[in-house]
């Protein structure tokens, strides 16, 4: 298996641990060496598309392009090593990768614009998991006939076969955290949605298709200024990883409604907040841990890496 180490050495130099968001977990994590993309935020690359970084808009597109021209470099680099590595080398997008809520039209403008980013993330055989802002993909596929292709949760296994690692978004502790400061804006249907993400395919198409319309309008109040990222007083360290702590111990129990029971599981990887942490946790005789991998928008160039009990924040270039 390819540790931090290695990994850091081939990529000469172009990959670094980001801030000292480095550590070596009790117990071993995975049997892949596993990266996680965070939110990307793609649009049509117009003045608006956080990806080529929004706060330089007025710099011209061929400025703006070398952000796009590093993470494509990060990706080439993956490719590389997903050819040696074939199966020992896992990719996951935690979603957002699509910015619909800004969008102008379906994704078919966005996926134009970005031909080779989405070229190469397919060829690397990547895990995508829904986020607030791609979450609308759901109607996208419905429309178009085929199944939904993003999962909720994503689900590492180590080496002796346990689930000890979940990916997913990570809207989902801010919805839980903040229901009462949104009660009366987006009511009841909260509950609808986190009741909803307890549960695993293939009973979600059924519930999506269910409640999507109360989820729409709950996903539009949402993202139209009470996300983290546009109010970041609205939320902090301590919940998140209190939220996970409780997700994790659920699973652990066997108290989920799609009645799974990991009893190894310890590790959350979530993005959303773009902002890059790690933060471990001791309770109740087990450490759990999270690590939230930041963006890759308005300049952030970060990803997450787990490699058997190792765990890392990293940046590229
Ligand atoms: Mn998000």
């Amino acid at each position: 298996m390819v540790n931090i180490d290695e990994f850091l050495t081939r990529s000469g130099g172009k990959a670094t641990v980001h801030k000292n968001f480095r550590l070596t977990a009790e117990q071993e994590l995975t049997e892949k060496l596993a990266i996680a993309v965070p939110d990307m935020h793609l649009l049509e690359k117009g003045p608006n598309d956080d990806f080529l970084d929004a706060q330089r808009a007025k710099q011209s597109l061929g400025e703006r392009a070398a952000h796009e021209e590093r993470f494509v470099d990060f990706l080439d680099f993956l490719t590389e090593l997903k050819t040696e590595l074939k199966e020992d080398l896992e990719i996951v997008q935690l979603g957002d990768m699509y910015d619909l809520w800004q969008a102008r039209g379906n994704t078919n403008k966005i996926e134009s614009k970005y031909t080779n980013v989405l070229g190469l993330m397919d060829k690397l055989q990547t895990a995508y998991v829904i986020g607030n802002h791609d979450f609308d993909l759901w109607n996208y596929y419905k429309k178009k006939g085929i199944t939904f292709k993003r999962e909720w949760r994503h689900y590492a296994k180590n080496k002796a076969g346990e689930v000890s690692v979940f990916y997913e978004h990570g809207f989902q502790a801010d919805f839980a955290n903040n229901q009462e400061r949104w009660t009366g804006v987006i009511g009841r249907e909260i509950t609808k949605i986190v009741g909803a993400m307890e549960y695993i395919e293939p009973d979600i198409d059924l519930i999506l298709g269910n409640t999507w319309d109360s989820i729409s309008r709950t996903f539009s109040i949402y993202n139209a200024g009470l996300t983290p990222v546009k109010d970041p007083a609205g939320f902090n360290t301590h919940e998140y990883i209190n939220h996970y702590v409780g997700v994790i111990e659920k699973y652990r129990n066997g108290q989920t409604d799609d009645h799974q029971q990991l009893p190894h599981l310890v590790c959350a990887v979530i993005g959303h907040t773009h902002q890059a942490r790690l933060v471990t946790r001791p309770h109740n005789g087990v450490t759990y841990y999270l690590m939230d991998c930041g963006s890759w928008v308005n300049g952030g160039h970060e990803f997450g890496i787990i490699t058997g009990n190792e765990v890392a924040v990293c940046q590229w270039g």
